[in-house]
C-alpha cells in the first residue's frame, strides 16, 4: 500500500505536552517553544518548556514508581510481556512515528520507517525477550559460604538523547533500563521531540505502569542540566556532543556522582587497502555511509584513507555516484538523502565546508546549501580531496554530508594518523588479506571496527566509543552493566 506521506503531514497536529506520571501535562511554568519542521520550515506545534520545576515532577513520580516496585517487583517474565506489546504497538502505529521522525528532523521517510521505527521496536522487543533469560551468579567462595551475586536495577534512570536518531537513540537507552526493572526519566533533544512523547503513551497503552517512563521535552540547559544535578537521579545514559558529554561526567561528580555513561562525537576513519577485495562496493559504501542521515551520524566514516595507488580510480567512481545522493524532499519515498536538521546545524555544516576550501583542502562535489525555495535546510553531497589529518574538517566533527578524502603509502602510517584524533568511535579497514585486517583492526582504537564493510549493524553487538567519543555501551547484553547494580549476598552456612 502506498501512503500519501505529503496528505498525512498536511494533517499533523503535533502534541508537545510532557509525559509525567503517565499524564499528559504543559511544564509548570507555562513555557512553551515552538516545533519548525527543517523541512520547509513550518511550526508542527508548540512543546511544553521542561525545567528544573518539571524535573523534579518526574523524578519524585519516577522514584515513588520504583519504591512502590509497580514495576520492579513484576517478574522479568512479566516485563517482558509488557515490553514486547510495546514493541508491537510502535510496529502498528509505525507510519505515524515514521511521519513524526522524518517532519520534526528532516531524514527520508524511508529510512524514517524502517531504520528508526523498525530499529527502535525493535530493539525494545529484543531487551524485552532477554531479560528473562538472564541468570545471576554464584561466587566459588570456601565451603562454608554461599555468596550470591545478583543483578539489580539502579533506580531512576535518566536518559538524555539528540536530535540525529530521536527514536533510535531513546530506545537504546530505555529499553534495557525498562527491562532491568528501572524508573525512566526521558529528555529529548528540543530539535525533535515528538516521537520520544508519542513513545511514552505507546508504552502506558502497553502497560508499562504511570511513573515509570516520563519523558520531559525541553532545553538542554535547563531541562537537562536539571536531570545531571539531581540528587535523586542514580544514572544518567546521555548521547550528544563531546562538549555537553564533558558537562553531564562534570555534572554527576557535582551532585549525587549518578553513573553517568556518555556515547559522544566521533571522527570514524575508513582505511581502504588497494588490495580491497572489491573496490565498487568499497565506494558503495564509503559514499552511502557518509550521506546516509545527512551526514548526521556519530559513526559516520567521515575521513576517507585511500592508498595512493588507486585513489584516482576511487574518486572517479566516488563522484559518478555522489549525484545520486543530490538532497530530495523526505517525505517523497524515493529520496536518500533530506534536509540537515535545523537553521544552527545549517549553519555549522556550511561554516565547516568554508574551513575546508579556506584550509586548502579541494572541493570536488557540492559544497553548496540546495532547495533554499522551500524554505528548508539542505546541503549538496560535499567531497573534498587533498585533505591533511591536522585540517579541520578532518578533525572535528561535522555532522552533515561532507567527506573528507586523505591518501597514504604506508598503511602503519594510515593507522597512526586514523588514531590522530580526540575521537575513537568506528573505523575500517577494506583489504584481502585477513592477516592485514586483522593487525590493523587492533591496532586501530575505537570501539568498533568494519573489515570489507561499513554499514552492518545489530542490536547484538555493543555500540560506544573510546577516548573522548564517550564511555559504556549501548545495545547487546552489555547494556545491562549500565542500568543494574551487582550486589553481593553472602551467607555463612556452617
Ligand atoms: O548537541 P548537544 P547539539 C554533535 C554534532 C553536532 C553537535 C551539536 O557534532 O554538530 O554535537 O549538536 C542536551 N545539560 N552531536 O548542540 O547539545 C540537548 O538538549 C544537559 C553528536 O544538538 O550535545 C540534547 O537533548 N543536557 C551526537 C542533547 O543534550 C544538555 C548527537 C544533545 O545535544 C545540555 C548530537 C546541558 N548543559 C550532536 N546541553 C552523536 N554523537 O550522536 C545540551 N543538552
Amino acid at each position: 500500500m502506498t501512503i500519501n506521506w505529503h496528505d498525512k503531514a498536511a494533517a499533523v497536529q503535533a502534541d508537545g505536552r510532557a509525559v509525567i506520571d503517565g499524564e499528559r501535562v504543559w511544564a509548570s511554568s507555562g513555557q512553551q517553544f515552538e516545533n519548525l519542521s527543517p523541512i520547509d520550515g513550518r511550526r508542527l506545534g508548540m512543546v511544553a518548556r521542561c525545567d528544573g520545576a518539571d524535573v523534579e515532577l518526574a523524578v519524585t513520580a519516577a522514584r515513588a514508581a520504583f519504591e512502590d516496585r509497580r514495576w520492579a517487583g513484576k517478574s522479568p517474565a512479566q516485563r517482558k510481556r509488557v515490553l514486547i506489546r510495546f514493541a508491537d504497538l510502535m510496529q502498528q502505529h509505525g507510519p505515524e512515528l515514521a511521519l513524526l521522525e522524518t517532519l520534526d528532523m528532516g531524514k527520508p521517510i524511508k529510512y524514517s520507517q524502517t531504520v528508526d521505527v523498525g530499529g527502535a521496536a525493535n530493539c525494545i522487543r529484543w531487551y524485552g525477550e532477554a531479560i528473562d533469560k538472564i541468570y545471576d551468579e554464584i561466587a566459588p567462595t570456601p565451603a562454608d559460604s554461599l555468596a550470591l551475586i545478583t543483578r539489580e536495577p539502579v533506580g531512576v534512570v535518566a536518559a538524555i538523547v539528540p536530535w540525529n536518531y530521536p527514536m533510535l537513540m531513546a530506545a537504546w537507552k530505555i529499553a534495557p533500563a525498562l527491562a532491568a526493572g528501572n524508573s525512566v526519566v526521558l529528555k529529548p533533544s528540543e530539535k525533535s521531540p515528538l516521537t520520544a512523547l508519542r513513545l511514552a503513551e505507546l508504552a502506558l497503552e502497553a502497560g508499562v505502569p504511570p511513573g515509570v517512563f516520563n519523558v520531559l521535552p525541553g532545553y538542554g540547559a535547563e531541562a537537562g542540566a536539571a536531570l545531571a544535578l539531581h540528587m535523586d537521579v542514580d544514572c544518567i545514559g546521555f548521547t550528544g556532543s563531546t562538549r555537553v558529554g564533558k558537562q553531564i561526567i562534570q555534572m554527576a561528580g557535582q551532585s549525587n556522582l549518578k553513573r553517568a555513561w556518555t556515547e559522544l562525537g566521533g571522527k570514524s576513519a575508513n582505511i581502504v587497502c588497494a588490495d580491497c577485495p572489491d573496490l565498487d562496493a568499497a565506494v558503495a559504501s564509503a559514499i552511502g555511509s557518509i550521506f546516509f542521515n545527512q551526514g548526521e551520524s556519530c559513526n559516520a566514516p567521515s575521513r576517507l584513507f585511500v592508498e595512493a595507488s588507486i585513489k584516482d580510480r576511487f574518486i572517479e567512481k566516488a563522484l559518478a555516484m555522489v549525484p545520486a545522493y543530490q538532497p530530495g524532499d523526505p517525505l517523497d519515498e524515493g529520496t536518500v538523502m533530506g534536509a540537515i536538521v535545523d537553521a544552527t546545524q545549517l549553519k555549522t555544516v556550511m561554516g565547516y565546508i568554508e574551513a575546508g576550501r579556506a584550509g586548502g583542502a579541494r572541493l570536488l562535489a557540492g559544497g553548496r546549501q540546495a532547495r533554499t525555495e522551500t524554505g528548508g535546510y539542505y546541503v549538496e553531497p560535499t567531497l573534498f580531496d587533498q585533505v591533511s589529518n591536522d585540517m579541520t574538517i578532518a578533525r572535528e566533527e561535522i555532522f552533515g554530508p561532507v567527506l573528507s578524502v586523505l591518501s597514504f603509502t604506508d598503511l602503519q602510517d594510515a593507522v597512526r594518523q586514523a588514531n590522530a584524533s580526540t575521537y575513537g568511535l568506528h573505523a575500517a579497514v577494506w583489504t584481502s588479506e585477513i592477516s592485514k585486517a586483522i593487525q590493523t583492526s587492533r591496532a586501530l582504537r575505537a570501539g568498533t571496527i568494519h573489515v570489507n564493510q561499513y554499514d552492518n549493524d545489530d542490536i547484538t553487538v555493543p555500540f560506544g566509543g573510546y577516548k573522548q567519543s564517550g564511555n559504556g555501551r549501548d545495545k547487546s547484553l552489555h547494556a545491562f552493566d549500565k542500568y543494574t547494580e551487582l550486589k553481593t549476598t553472602w551467607i555463612q552456612i556452617g
